[in-house]
């Protein structure tokens, strides 16, 4: 009986987990950057989430990020390449140019919106990375 009990409990906890993981995945991250729900990103979300993304990554709020601010959010010569004047910082122009760099590195069929199949590419990840 107990033996019953227990099958019959660790099979509800998997019912109840699976629709839980698709829930998590759905939630994440296209629902909050897709803010009018056509599920696709166009560059104004990009960039709506990516303004969002600066604001909590510059730590010190000083409006720039620096390499430690970026430390696990972005490899040094990928920093290096966004630094366009070379003052070892990303201001927000530099952070956003390479938000629209990987956004068009993203859309493969170039329709001007990332959909959730491109997003699941590389250059799609690395576009996620920022916003
Ligand atoms: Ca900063
Ligand atoms: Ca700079
Ligand atoms: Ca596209």
């Amino acid at each position: 009986m107990a033996q019953l009990f227990r099958r019959t409990a660790i099979g509800f906890a998997l019912a109840l987990s699976l629709p839980m993981v698709h829930a998590a995945q759905a939630a994440d991250p296209m629902t909050t950057i897709d803010t009018d729900r056509d599920n696709v990103i166009d560059i104004n979300e990009a960039r709506a989430a990516a303004a969002k993304k600066f604001v909590v990554l510059d730590t010190d709020k000083d409006a720039m990020l620096d390499h430690a601010e970026m430390k696990g959010h972005m490899a040094g010569p990928i920093f290096r390449v966004a630094d366009t004047d070379n003052d070892k910082l990303l201001d927000k122009g530099e952070y956003m140019a390479l938000v629209e760099k990987r956004f068009k590195a993203a859309d493969t069929d170039n329709d001007g919106k990332i959909d959730a199949q491109e997003l699941k590419t590389p250059a799609g990840k690395s576009l996620l990375a920022l916003l």
